[in-house]
């Protein structure tokens, strides 16, 4: 990869010799070049800004520079990104992105911005990225330029040692925030390493993590735990206790359908009470879809087998007037995407008559599991986690 950066401060880039993207370009894997946006300008003074059309504060970055500088550095499938606080903002998943191109050149604005006419213009030459690190202000884009450029190479293949701390790190399992860490001694100025670190129980090491990561998370950023929606942006949310009697009814509505496809009144679900609902809602992990206050469907997930690395999926219900509208499968997607860390594969029971369920099942990468145990007229399909 190649990264070249536009600045009037090109002293700002010094660290890209030190630490991290230092040891990517002594590995080659990637390529920095620093340019002084002054050295495009044909004036005396080297003048990059001058005052607003239509009045106003501070100056604007004028286009000319700009232009000569895109001229002389991109080429075809090369990405500019501008770093500004109007930008999309920087997450994770953007970096990653950013990781597959082949050439990126950071334009680093300063002043009140650059003039409108340098983005459009570079939208017409190249992959065009509007960048910010978040809502505050800094005085110019080099800092920005910098962590994205932190962020986006050490996502190179054969830049990061150990593949493991990239999966495990925050941001990337499910999202959830990373669990905390201890090293030696085990005892601190008073402070103890939590004993199931230290018990030796790989299973229960890896819970107790996933639970930290949860319950971070939920503290610091619950913006992040449901992030789910489905296309026209309503919400999964996990279900409370005060959904109980909306999800019996929807439940009746869908099991005397699943018992008519089956032939069969013989289905538990069917003839369940309120108080089965509460019950098993506090074991399961529940989520729910409401439409203009309805509650329209829901689906459930919870660890199974003798190491609890199995997620079985269950009663996902979606109600009569949506059904068809891929909202199953929706929330097949959701409650895989949520299951903890230990799981290794999913596993779902559907009626033997129930054709439509099955053939979502299997798009959604579920296969016939005849070899294992399934209820009188029931199937077993699995997954293995990806
Ligand atoms: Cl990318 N640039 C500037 N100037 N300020 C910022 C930013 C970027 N992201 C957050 N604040």
């Amino acid at each position: 990869m190649r990264l070249d950066y536009l600045t009037i401060f090109p002293d700002f880039f010094a660290p890209l010799d030190l630490s991290l993207p230092g040891k990517a370009a002594d590995k080659g894997l990637v390529e920095f070049h620093v340019h002084d946006l002054r050295s495009y300008t044909h004036d005396k003074h080297h003048r990059v800004d001058d005052t607003p059309y239509g009045g106003g504060a501070g100056m604007v970055m004028k286009p000319e520079p700009w232009g000569e500088a895109f001229d002389e550095l991109t080429r075809p499938g090369s990405t500019i990104i501008f770093t500004t606080p109007s930008g999309e903002p920087f997450d994770q998943r953007l970096a990653a992105d950013l990781a597959t191109r082949e050439h990126l050149v950071f334009a680093c604005g300063r002043y009140e911005g650059i003039d409108q006419r340098v983005m459009e213009h570079a939208r017409e030459r190249a992959e065009v990225r509007e960048i910010s690190l978040g809502d505050y202000v800094l005085n110019g884009g080099e800092v920005a330029a910098l962590a994205v450029t932190e962020a986006v190479v050490r996502l190179l293949p054969g830049f990061m040692g150990n593949a493991q701390s990239l999966v495990e790190e925050s941001h990337a399992d499910g999202g959830l925030l990373e669990y905390p860490v201890y090293t030696k001694p085990p005892e601190w100025r008073g402070h103890q390493v939590p004993a199931v670190l230290r018990s030796g129980d790989h299973g229960k090491v890896e819970r107790w993590r996933h639970d930290q990561a949860v319950r971070r998370t939920a503290e610091r950023r619950p913006d992040l735990l449901s992030p789910s929606t489905l296309d026209d942006g309503t919400p999964i949310v996990r279900a409370t206790q005060g959904d109980a009697a909306e999800l019996l009814t929807l439940q009746r509505a869908c099991w005397v359908q699943e018992a008519l496809a089956n032939d069969s009144l013989d289905i538990p679900a069917l003839h369940e009470s309120l108080d089965d609902v509460r019950t098993w809602l506090g074991v399961w992990d529940t989520w729910v879809v409401r439409r203009a206050g309805r509650l329209v469907a829901a689906v459930r997930g919870r660890l199974e087998g003798p190491d609890q690395t199995a997620w079985d999926i269950g009663r996902i219900m979606v109600a009569p007037d949506l059904q068809g509208s891929g909202l199953g499968r929706v929330l097949l997607d959701h409650i895989q995407s949520v299951a903890p860390a230990t799981v290794t594969w999913y596993v779902l029971f559907t009626g033997a008559g129930s054709v439509r369920n099955q053939r979502m099942y299997k798009k959604a990468g579920f296969r016939l599991r005849p070899d294992l145990d399934a209820p009188a007229g029931a199937v077993v399909l699995t997954k293995r986690r990806a």
